[in-house]
């Protein structure tokens, strides 16, 4: 089934100029880019889009990480979008993530792992909402 998912390429991807490697990654696997954005977001940004995360002892430190400089936002549209672009990031923890993956091949860090994906359809569908608002 065709879904679109929300892919953030984090301010670590921007900062060490992986935003095309990791970009390519997504294009060559088949799935089309349907929006696209270059961005630097506020904390209130990083609350709303980490919303089942701001009471975790981790998220003080991510939401600092994600506004520390601008990252790129994108929608992107294929067969299975949600479940491609999460195995394509690979494990959460680029320690552990298994090389091939873009987390695994690129990222030594479980908080600077350089994408976000949605993790559900209903994720997929709120966070799209809330980062491009105006797309049909
Ligand atoms: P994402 O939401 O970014 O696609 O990543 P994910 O589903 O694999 O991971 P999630 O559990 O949703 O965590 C969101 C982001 O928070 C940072 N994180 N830091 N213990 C920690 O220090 C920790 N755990 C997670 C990562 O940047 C993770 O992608
Ligand atoms: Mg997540």
């Amino acid at each position: 089934m065709t879904q679109r998912t929300l892919v953030l390429l984090k301010p670590d991807a921007v900062r060490r100029g992986l935003v095309g490697n990791v970009l390519a990654r997504f294009e060559a696997k088949g799935l089309s880019i349907v929006a696209l954005e270059h961005r630097h977001i506020d904390a209130a940004m990083a609350d709303a889009h980490y919303a089942e995360h701001v009471e975790r002892d981790f998220y003080p430190p991510l939401r600092t990480f994600v506004t520390s400089g601008p990252l790129v936002a994108l929608v992107l549209e294929g067969d299975e979008a949600i479940e491609v672009v999460r195995a394509l990031n690979g494990a959460t923890d680029g320690r552990k993530a298994a090389p091939g993956t873009i987390r695994g091949d690129l990222s030594l860090s479980n908080r600077e792992n350089l994408v976000h994906g949605s993790d559900s359809p209903e994720s997929a569908e709120r966070e799209i909402a809330l980062w491009f608002p105006n797309l049909g």
